[in-house]
């Protein structure tokens, strides 16, 4: 039985999560994934939109994954890969040799990251169409203050 680790927040969940646990799940007969807590995304000095309790469930409930795990701390994948027996950890490229000091333990593999969608510019477009739309609401009333007006 090959285990294989990973960790991540996995906020508004998108395809680059979803080939990136595709592609781990293929490395190995087991994949178990850390999901990041409020609490630790912000020592990562990240702000998800989705709370930590959808976020686990929604990872847990992908087909590639076998477990789901809090992620609380950077220290804690030492401790992860004995308890869980890993085999190997693997995460996107953007990580690049970061966890290289896990080799005495697993082999580490770094792989290609989704192109074109990440949370960061969902969150841009989403921001960008709420200031759209409040923008659209303001047009609007201005028109209906201005037909009262005239009506009075
Ligand atoms: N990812 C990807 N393609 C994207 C976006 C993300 O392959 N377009 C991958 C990342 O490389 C990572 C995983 O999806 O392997 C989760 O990404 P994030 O939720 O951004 O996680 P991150 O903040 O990188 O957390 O201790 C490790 C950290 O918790 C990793």
């Amino acid at each position: 039985m090959k285990t294989v680790l990973t960790y991540g927040t996995f906020d508004l969940f998108h395809i680059g999560h979803l080939n990136i646990l595709k592609r781990l799940k293929a490395q190995g007969d087991r994949l178990i994934v850390g999901v990041s807590t409020d609490d630790f995304n912000a020592i990562k000095g990240k702000r998800p939109i989705v709370p930590f309790d959808q976020r686990i469930e929604i990872v847990r409930s992908i087909r590639f994954v076998d477990e789901a795990i809090p992620e609380e701390s950077w220290e804690q994948k030492r401790e992860d890969i004995r308890k869980y027996n890993v085999d190997v950890f693997g995460i996107g490229e953007d990580w690049k040799g970061k966890f290289d000091d896990l080799e005495d333990e697993v082999e580490v593999i770094y792989l290609p990251r989704t192109t074109g969608v990440s949370t960061t510019e969902m969150k841009r477009v989403l921001s960008e169409f709420d200031e759209r739309h409040v923008e659209s609401l303001k047009n609007t009333l201005d028109t209906l203050s201005q037909i009262v007006k005239e009506l009075s």
